[in-house]
């Protein structure tokens, strides 16, 4: 028996003996692995192993009983089986996109994949305020892709009740019920972490307001309710890697069936992240290409999915005429929505982004902080006006106007 044939926590020392015992062919059998830990997310521990002299490596992520982000918070180690289940589907649906998965172990909650270390964390990069020409192209492609064919406009609806079924992922989601849909709104549980000076605005703005609470009720509701496709479920730059010419998305272990917009919309609220903080270094262009791939990225699914619909389409009712037009703009409200979600929640609730969080500039960062509410409100309350690109970036360049009359 080894000792892997019970679940235990793993660390650096252990990893070495695991990949040899789960793949034994991987590695030559004398040679000298390296093996540090490099996870860098709030649930999961991430670990490379090298083999000296020929560099060969692989990864190792494993999931923990408690989550990285709060000792106090528990969720499934099935998460992991989710994770590897659906990078398989995701492979089939847009190959050279996602990962690849050698191996899931339902024991160790743990599988061994593809080292992506030629690539860098997306989030990291946009920090150093590089861009990357091919991205709205790739994430396009990808979320189109895994979208789209995961819909009972296209799937056989017995198949993709399957699919819903075996995606049911309550924990995962309950973290984004709390985290997206409620807190921001109320700090119900007491986790908000507010910026001292930006703490009347926030009352103001989210806490305060009625009419906002009724959109973001109904919105949670839709979350939950619409299993209209299998999501990513977290979609934001800390789950992309990248380098110049590829785009690897990666750690979906929130995946479940949702509203195609809630992943739309996280790529969209992740660029104008970048924007804050490339706005506060004074990088014209660097915030330039942000807003232009943010448009490129709502118009490419847009042109890209009514091609891919025509081509794919099996519902003998989802091809009645105007259909795809009218369903396709329910996605590019529910993506307003989803932007509008990711950018309160990011700004007020628990889990923050580096992007804004490390602007030193006290007075830079209370301005980006308001730019995001701001601009988040436009999107959920008017998410049904939202239809082009352009009309994402205009809500930006308003809320950037409307955040320094506040100031
Ligand atoms: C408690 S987990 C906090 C956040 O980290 C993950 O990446 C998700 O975005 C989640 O909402
Ligand atoms: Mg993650």
């Amino acid at each position: 028996m080894s000792r892997f044939s019970k679940y235990f926590l793993m660390k650096e020392g252990d990893i070495c003996d695991y990949v040899r015992d789960q793949l034994p062919d991987y590695f030559a059998g004398n040679s000298n692995i390296t093996v540090k830990e490099i996870g860098d997310g709030n649930l999961n521990y991430v670990f490379r192993a090298v083999e000296e002299g020929t560099d060969k490596s692989i990864i190792v992520k494993q999931a923990g009983e408690q989550l990285r982000i709060s000792a106090e918070m528990r969720i499934t180690t099935d998460r992991n089986r989710i994770e590897s289940e659906i990078l398989l589907i995701q492979d089939k649906y847009a190959p050279g996109l996602v990962p690849k998965i050698f191996k899931y172990d339902t024991v160790m909650c743990a599988c061994l994949m593809e080292d992506l270390s030629d690539h860098r964390l997306m989030r990291y990069a946009l920090m150093e305020h590089q861009t990357f020409p091919k991205f709205a192209e790739d994430v396009t492609t990808y979320m189109v892709n895994t979208l789209l064919n995961t819909t009972d406009v296209v799937m056989e609806h017995k198949e993709k009740k399957e699919l819903v079924k075996s995606f049911i992922n309550p924990e995962l989601c309950e973290i984004t019920e709390d985290l997206i849909y409620t807190e921001p709104y109320n700090d119900a549980k007491g986790r908000n972490i507010v910026t001292p000076e930006n703490l009347e605005f926030v009352k103001k703005e989210l806490y305060g307001d009625k009419a906002l609470h009724l959109e973001i009720a109904k919105l949670k509701f839709e979350f939950m309710n619409n299993a209209q496709a299998l999501l990513h479920g977290d979609l934001h730059t800390g789950s992309i890697f990248v380098k110049p010419d590829s785009t690897i998305i990666f750690d979906p272990e929130f995946a479940f069936y949702g509203p195609m917009g809630y992943d739309i919309g996280n790529v969209i609220a992740n660029l104008f992240f970048a924007w804050d903080n490339g706005d506060a270094a004074g990088n014209t262009s660097f915030c330039e290409w942000t807003l232009r791939t943010a448009e490129e990225v709502i118009d490419l699914f847009k042109s890209k999915f009514i091609a891919e619909y025509g081509k794919k389409v099996t519902d003998i009712m989802a091809k009645t005429e105007g259909f795809a037009e009218y369903y396709l703009d329910t996605i590019i409200a529910d993506t307003a929505a989803g932007a509008g979600t990711e950018l309160v929640r990011r700004t007020v609730g628990m889990a923050q982004v580096k992007d804004v969080t490390t602007i030193a500039d006290k007075n830079k960062r209370i301005r980006a902080e308001r730019i995001n509410i701001l601009c988040a409100k436009d999107l959920v309350m008017n998410r049904t006006q939202f239809k082009t690109g352009k009309d994402f970036t205009a809500s930006f360049s308003k809320a950037i106007a409307a955040a320094d009359k506040t100031l």
